[in-house]
């Protein structure tokens, strides 16, 4: 048996309608109008696909198709939220490959002993609410729900999770978490250049770097930018610039497996003649050695303070963020290696770069990954891509992996 190729391609190209940006490109960001209009046609795609569809409090979308035997069922999914000007790829094709693997299992009329949950996690991105993996966080019981609904948008203080919840209907009545699953999957995109550079079709993934987000903000002081000398300056703006410099050389130093990003900055009054006052940036610091991470991390707060305190600025650390490097459960991996080798894929096991849903879904039941080639590596770019023969290929081990876990 093997899934509807054109089936899934149509759904990708469907859903990537929705939030269109530019050719390739997709913005559909958590909670947005987009989100929703995404949801709506999951949800009806799911319940037209005879799924008992289960809404939870924190908008987790889980479908469930009934089994021979009353057991937990078999979990398989992603996210359909994206970055800013993101891809079509990126946790839409866990979603869409799961509502295929039900399609097709309807197809064929074949029941399995478990049951099966199609689930779409909300705001996996978190790049307008944190913290991201946020709607999978709660579901495994690691975050407490009332404190992330009253999560605010970065870009308006005024909007929360909760509000936004409400405003796209999704606030459902389910307590996260209370349906249990016996194991989970989730089919995504490399999002890295390891699998296409080394010509293998399917990635084993056996783990996920840990992540930690953290926000900087430096208060110096605004003044005129001709009539203030340098020995009264005290300029968040150049501040800034060195503690980026000095992330920069710590994580480049010899080739330690630690990645650093400072992916957004802002300056107040951002004004061409005033020197900034107000700086605030944020750093993304990844690593799949936790120790390694933590010990950075100190590293890097520690230089900081002490560099704001001789340039006499204040200085205010927000973590926003820390997860821990998560191992799958090897029993996962070796059955989505052993599948791969049934469709005689070839197949390779590497660790996650990027942060998922599985990785907070590991410690609620057994979970694991299954990567496709990313075209050039790229990914949280409208420019991502990936094969069709890939995406097929990938949709058929999620579908002979989930079928193989729903037998016992
Ligand atoms: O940030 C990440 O790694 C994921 O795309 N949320
Ligand atoms: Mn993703
Ligand atoms: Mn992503």
């Amino acid at each position: 048996m093997k899934i509807n190729r054109e089936r899934l391609l149509n759904n990708i190209a469907h859903y990537a309608q929705i939030g269109k940006m530019g050719e390739m490109g997709v913005e559909r960001i958590a909670l947005s109008d987009e989100d929703r209009q995404a949801r709506d046609l999951l949800l009806s795609q799911m319940m037209a696909a005879g799924l008992e569809m289960h809404i939870d409090q924190i908008g987790n979308m889980i479908g469930i198709r009934k089994g021979e035997e009353d057991l937990p069922p078999v979990a398989f999914g992603s996210h359909l939220d994206t970055v800013y000007a993101g891809g079509r790829y990126d946790g839409a094709l866990g979603v869409l490959a799961g509502l295929e693997l039900i399609q097709t299992l309807n197809d064929h009329k074949v029941k399995t002993k478990r049951p099966l949950a199609l689930v779409n996690f909300t705001n996996e991105e978190g790049v307008r609410f944190a913290p991201d993996m946020m709607g999978s966080h709660v579901y495994a019981g690691l975050a407490d729900l009332d404190e992330i609904l009253a999560s605010q948008a970065y870009d308006n203080p005024e909007e929360t999770i909760g509000s936004r919840l409400e405003a796209i209907k999704y606030k459902g009545p389910m307590k996260p978490g209370s349906i249990a699953f016996g194991a989970f999957f989730e089919l995504h995109i490399e999002q890295g250049p390891v699998l296409e550079s080394e010509e293998i079709e399917i990635g084993v993934v056996e783990m996920v770097q840990g992540i930690h987000w953290t926000k900087y903000t430096l208060r110096g002081e605004a003044n005129h930018a001709g009539t203030t000398p340098n020995k009264y300056r005290k300029d968040a703006g150049l501040l800034a610039a060195e503690l980026i410099q000095y992330i920069g050389e710590l994580s480049r130093a010899d080739d330690r497996p630690i990645l650093a990003t400072v992916g957004s900055i802002s300056f107040e009054p951002n004004t061409i003649n005033i020197i900034p006052g107000d700086v605030s940036f944020t750093l993304d610091l990844r690593s799949t050695d936790g120790d390694l991470l933590k010990t950075l991390q100190e590293q890097i707060d520690e230089h900081f303070y002490t560099q704001a305190n001789a340039s006499d600025i204040e200085i205010n650390v927000e973590e926003i963020v820390r997860f821990q490097p998560v191992h799958f459960q090897p029993e996962m991996p070796n059955l989505v290696e052993q599948m791969a080798n049934e469709l005689t894929l070839s197949s390779r096991r590497m660790p996650s770069g990027a942060g998922h849903d599985a990785q907070m879904m590991t410690s609620f039941c057994p979970s694991t990954m299954i990567f496709i080639p990313s075209v050039k590596g790229i990914s949280h770019n409208v420019e991502e891509f990936s094969k069709d023969i890939d995406v097929e290929n990938g949709a058929n081990v999620l579908l002979n992996a989930v079928i193989s876990r729903a037998s016992f």
